[in-house]
């Protein structure tokens, strides 16, 4: 791996407390004008939703923001902001003109201007707009996370954090002293998210990692009102306790310099300070909305007549200034704090910063500000305030480049897009790297079509036991050197095909929710656990257990596992950060985690947030369905859901997981090397869902029901299972396929099933039992519910159902038996030829009597049965998507413990309810009673072309 190219030169030096004041009073100013102006549009029709933005939150937010942006952040540094103070980064980003184009140059002013004006706009035209919450779609997302669900992202911050950690400890270039600041506010950090992430940023030793909660005491419902005496405090300290109990270094920012000095120098400066802090905060809120000097003293003398005291030392101006100088907002404190929770590079940092909703605004502390919008004449009063001199609501003014504001405005922004500029060559050399080393190896354009394992001598397993089989391969292909010399002893040269696959085995990262052992990933984590370096006690005491895995951790290359406790909304959040290194650094992080197939559900939130990131990555959820029914009836149900970015699998074959793996991996490679954009990259399909199961199935039977289809004879084995991968690969393929058999007839005796993951087994058995009833039922497994009827097939039109299976809405008809012959004669004996024998459902109608002219035909479109184990709306759209009957066999109420053939049978799933279903469908899709003139029967026969 290259030398770690990584350079910047020093921030330019701090601005002065004037300077900076004054862009910031500029800063809230802009944003109240662009919130003012997304708001009073003169294009809203008639019933369009509100607008919104919000005033008061980003007011609270305001110095700590601003003093990121101008002051502390390093241009490689991330964000993670409270959704609805998006204005402030904006309007801090425009007034530095770092509002850039997609190709990364800096806006026009024009254009940037344009894009502060449309905050929440639709851009129709290529025209610059903000979305409502930090998006990639901004024209200054820079590093900054998505936002919207409060209490995912400085989860996903902490996270990527870490994935920075292991990059660097792992020998990969990522950019130096990268910190993670996150901001939310009060309410938010109620969220059992953040609760279920708080142990892990300290344990996993992020000292790169700041949050900072906007403590403003109010919520979207108005003021916070606690009960204090109960929770034996007042919430910041709640706050404050917790997060030290969890390891982080802790800071409070409550009070200003100017509340410090009156502190120290009043000699009842301990007992105002202590009433301040003790002063619940329903009633400070009350004394802020209030602002009355004389109220304030009252209020003051109930706890502590010194406190009055002191009070009536200061001039009512001052008394509210007292009141109103909370730490958040005086920008060299708030300074000074974010410095410091950089100092401890193994320690997180959290600032309590005390501040006020609304700050400076009229509807300041008010219960109800949440939603409050400005009037036009206080966002002139706001312009005058800070001397602009327009009435123009649409000059968003820069600073005049020869001020010191200017000057340093333009001086931080050359800096920052310095680093912006040096982390994308870092990012583009680790590409570069990358790129090289697939093409030498070939795996460019010649990616390995399976990873590989042997499956002959394990021939009744499942996919479960692969999914470890194949991590197990990885695992050994990251280990072993390319260089044959440096092997160890009894260590094999990799293959062709795995030195193809090496960049992406040392990419693999693998984690769980303490199910790592449960769900066959021993390999990986076996004595390759990221972790602190810990002391191995087991060794020491001489109480290892050499058959069980070593769980010591270590911080060395080697160790690409990390070790969740039964948390999976934490280890969701963790992989889709992983997934997200390529994009940000180049890193080619490939996580997969691991978790019980009906958790997902209790991390859809995170599952959701990360594939709307675009993250790249693999979510195994295994067991699934009421196939794990000995687990029992509340694990027993699936997390089928579709949401846009994500593909779900869900094989059946060992060998369909081992194809669905390594495309994930090409295209995930794809994805980095030649862009988004490629035809191979993972665009659309970047978050992964592979369903597996612990009930094993015979393998032998995929190639066996493979070889017995007409269109694979004189194939040889390799030629057939290239098919079907090619097949498995766009969503389905035809596991027993009787087209073109004798006695096949689509009119009367064909019958689809479709059926999904283990649940081939009953449809199999089913197929074989209606055979012996003279029913030709072909069996489809679908490999991917998406791609073959999903988000993934709506966009061609269900190309591979209709024309790559060929399973269509076509009505086929054929004479009845009593009309075969008429015609027959009619013709000569030439026509219809005597194709077929005659089956039970060829006596459906009888020719009327006294109709000698006319035929009667037969017949009906292939109706389709579907199996599976999972939600009915996954598979039910196949007969409305091609236009034909359908029935479909689902979980449609709870489970219970058993054996799968039980509990199959309870839920109508078994081989007989497929049987039955097959031939109430065939019933029902008869076609009623046609009849037609022979004369058109000879017409068809001028017509008849030789069947296919
Ligand atoms: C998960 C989630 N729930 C609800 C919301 C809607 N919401 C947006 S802001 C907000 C109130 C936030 O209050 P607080 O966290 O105290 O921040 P403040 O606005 O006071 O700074 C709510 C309920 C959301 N965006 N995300």
């Amino acid at each position: 791996m290259r030398q770690n190219p990584w350079k910047l030169n020093p921030a330019p030096k701090d601005p002065s407390h004037e300077v900076l004041n004054s862009i910031i009073k500029r800063v809230q100013t802009h944003v109240m004008n662009m919130i003012y102006l997304a708001n009073s549009r003169d294009d809203v029709e008639k019933g369009d939703p509100k607008v919104g933005g919000h005033p008061s939150a980003c007011s609270s937010a305001l110095h700590l923001l601003s003093s990121l942006h101008l002051v502390v952040k390093n241009p490689q540094d991330f964000m993670a902001i409270k959704p609805h103070a998006s204005p402030v980064d904006h309007t801090n980003s425009y007034l530095m003109r770092l509002l850039l184009e997609k190709d990364g140059t800096q806006m026009s002013g024009e254009r940037a201007r344009l894009a502060m004006k449309n905050l929440r706009h639709f851009s129709h035209n290529g025209e610059p707009v903000f979305q409502s919450y930090h998006s990639s779609l901004d024209p200054d997302h820079w590093n900054t996370i998505p936002s919207g669900s409060v209490g995912i992202p400085p989860v996903q911050a902490l996270y990527l954090a870490h994935a920075y950690r292991m990059a660097d400890k792992h020998g990969y270039s990522v950019p130096q002293d990268a910190h993670f600041w996150c901001l939310m506010g009060d309410s938010e950090f109620r969220e059992g998210s953040l609760s279920e992430a708080m142990p892990e940023a300290a344990e996993r030793g992020l000292g790169n990692l700041t949050w900072i909660l906007d403590y403003n005491r109010q919520s979207l419902d108005g003021h916070r009102v606690l009960n204090e005496e109960g929770l034996g405090g007042k919430d910041n300290d709640r706050a404050d306790k917790m997060m030290a109990a969890n390891g982080w270094e802790v800071t409070q920012l409550r009070h200003g310099k100017f509340r410090q000095e009156i502190f120290s120098k009043n000699s009842n400066g301990e007992a105002l300070q202590n009433v301040i802090e003790g002063l619940p905060d329903y009633e400070f809120q009350a004394l802020l909305a209030s602002q009355n000097a004389k109220q304030v003293a009252d209020s003051f003398a109930k706890y502590d007549q010194g406190a009055k005291k002191a009070l009536s030392d200061l001039s009512d101006k001052d008394v509210l200034r007292l009141l109103n100088d909370l730490g958040g907002h005086d920008t060299d404190l708030v300074i000074e704090a974010l410095r410091a929770s950089k100092e401890d590079s193994e320690k997180p940092h959290f600032i309590v910063a005390h501040t006020i909703k609304g700050w400076n605004l009229r509807c300041s502390a008010q219960s109800t500000n949440h939603s409050a919008m400005l009037e036009e004449d206080e966002v002139h009063d706001l312009r005058d305030r800070c001397g602009l001199k327009s009435k123009d609501l649409y000059a968003f003014e820069y600073f005049d480049e020869k001020s010191s504001e200017g000057q340093y405005l333009k001086t931080r922004a050359e800096w920052v897009l310095e680093g912006i500029n040096t982390s994308k060559k870092l990012k583009q050399g680790n590409i570069s790297e990358l790129r090289e080393q697939v093409k030498t190896s070939g795996a460019l354009e010649n990616f390995p079509k399976q990873i590989g394992i042997n499956l002959k001598f394990v021939p009744l397993i499942h996919t479960q036991w692969m999914i470890g089989q194949l991590s197990a391969k990885l695992t050994r292909i990251a280990e072993t050197s390319l260089n044959e010399k440096e092997l160890k002893e009894n260590q094999k040269p990799l293959g062709e095909d795995e030195r193809k696959l090496k960049p992406i085995a040392q990419a693999f990262i693998t984690m769980a929710p303490d199910v790592g052992t449960s769900t066959n990933l021993n390999s990986t984590l076996d004595g390759r656990i990221f972790g602190h370096e810990a002391e191995d006690f087991e060794e020491e005491y001489g109480v290892k257990d050499s058959k069980a895995p070593n769980i010591v951790p270590h911080e060395n290359a080697r160790s690409r596992f990390i070790r969740f406790d039964i948390a999976e909304s934490n280890t969701m959040s963790c992989v889709g950060s992983y997934g997200k290194m390529a994009d940000y650094t180049g890193v080619p992080f490939m996580p997969l985690m691991t978790v019980y197939d009906f958790f997902i559900k209790r991390a859809l939130d995170q599952y959701f947030f990360s594939a709307y990131w675009n993250s790249s990555f693999i979510c195994v959820g295994t067991p699934s369905g009421i196939s794990l029914s000995p687990e029992g009836a509340q694990h027993g149900w699936k997390s089928d859901i579709q949401i846009a970015n994500s593909i779900t699998w869900e094989p059946a074959y060992c060998q369909e997981l081992d194809w669905i793996m390594t495309e994930s991996f090409r295209r995930h490679l794809h994805t980095i090397v030649d862009g988004p954009d490629s035809p191979h990259s993972n665009t659309g399909r970047s978050a992964v869902i592979i369903r597996c199961v612990t009930r094993s199935i015979e393998q032998k039977e995929m190639l066996k029901r493979l070889k017995t289809h007409k269109r694979f004879e004189g194939k040889t084995d390799e030629d057939i299972m290239e098919s079907t991968r090619l097949d498995c690969l766009e969503g389905g393929y035809y596991l027993v396929d009787h087209r073109g058999q004798d006695g096949y007839r689509p009119s009367e005796n064909v019958v689809h099933i479709f059926t999904m993951g283990t649940m081939v087994t009953e449809a199999l058995i089913a197929s074989d039992k209606l055979k012996g009833k003279g029913i030709f039922a072909n069996v489809i497994q679908v490999s991917s519910p998406d791609l073959l009827l999903g988000n993934n097939a709506d966009k061609h039109n269900y190309k591979h159902l209709r024309e790559g299976l060929g399973v269509t809405g076509d009505l086929f008809v054929q004479f009845q038996q009593a009309s075969q012959e008429k015609v027959r004669q009619q013709t000569n004996g030439s026509y219809p030829p005597a194709l077929y024998a005659p089956k039970p459902f060829d006596t459906l109608t009888a020719t009327p009597a006294g109709a000698a002219q006319m035929m009667t035909v037969s017949g009906r479109r292939i109706p389709i049965v579907s199996i599976h184990d999972g939600e009915p709306g996954l598979l039910d759209n196949i007969g409305g998507a091609v236009g034909t009957l359908q029935k479909a066999l689902a979980t449609r109420k709870h489970s219970k413990c058993g054996r799968p053939s039980d509990i199959y049978a309870y839920h109508g799933l078994d081989s007989d309810s497929i049987v039955k279903a097959c031939n109430t469908a065939l019933e029902e899709s008869a076609l009623g009673t046609l009849r037609i003139d022979t004369a058109l029967a000879q017409a068809f026969q001028a017509q008849a072309q030789p069947r296919a």
